[in-house]
């Protein structure tokens, strides 16, 4: 895994496993802020989580597709947390667990109030799926900013990236965020620092060398 020097990236290093929850009954404290992270099973979502909080572990890196399904809660600070949803789409969940999931979360972006956005992972070689769509959707109506990886971009040439990109940017409302990532370089991390930074409302991010005196303060 690379490391990254980036001055924000300290605050999803401190990322630590706070609870889990398989119902909207078993959630944490509606308070403070959160972002989650969705996406088809094995399009790269622990892999993405992984990465952006430095850490090999935390969301479990799984080759068995399917098996996360609890919706996991990381602690950032006292005020927030990084949201892991249960993968989506995959065919051989038993359908009383797809039920579940497909009546439990949108009830969990529609009412999360500490929810400020959602990063969506897809692999870029097969976006758009229909449950991809369907979660769109979710997001919209429950008029939550959405911003799109899509991932293992190392997979593609650099320009079949670029295309892909454009293809599936033509397709979306244009106030959803899209990118090109891949877990396995480190390419696009940057820019989801700077969207997990406003939607998580931390001041911007300085390196020490631009870094001021400034006793008693803390971030966020
Ligand atoms: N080449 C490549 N493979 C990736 C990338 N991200 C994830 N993978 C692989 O895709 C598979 C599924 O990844 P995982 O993160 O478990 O997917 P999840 O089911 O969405 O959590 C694993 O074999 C990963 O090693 C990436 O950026 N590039
Ligand atoms: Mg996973």
């Amino acid at each position: 895994m690379r490391e990254t020097s980036h001055p924000s990236a300290a605050r999803y290093r401190r990322a630590s496993f706070l609870t889990s929850a398989h119902n909207l009954r078993q959630l944490p404290p509606d308070e403070g802020l959160e972002v989650a992270f969705a996406g088809r099973s094995n399009a790269g979502k622990s892999s993405a989580i992984n990465l952006i909080t430095g850490q090999r572990q935390l969301a479990r890196t799984s080759k068995q597709p399917g098996r996360t399904q609890q919706i996991m809660f990381f602690r950032l600070d006292d005020e927030r947390r990084l949201v892991d949803l249960p993968g989506y789409g995959f065919a051989r969940v038993p359908l009383k667990v797809k039920r579940h999931w497909e009546q439990t979360l949108p009830r969990f972006l529609q009412g999360r109030e500490s929810l400020q956005g959602v990063i969506l992972v897809m692999d870029v070689r097969h976006p758009l799926a229909a449950a991809d769509r369907q979660f769109i959707e979710w997001c919209g109506q429950a008029g939550l900013p959405l911003h799109i990886l899509l991932t293992k971009a190392d997979k593609l040439s650099r320009g079949a990236g670029v295309r892909q990109l454009r293809e599936v940017a033509s397709q979306l409302d244009e106030r959803i965020g899209i990118q090109l990532f891949s877990s396995h370089e480190g390419e696009g991390l940057e820019t989801v620092f700077e969207v997990l930074d406003r939607w998580l409302r931390y001041r911007r991010a300085e390196g020490p060398e631009k870094k001021r005196p400034r006793p008693n303060q803390g971030e966020g």
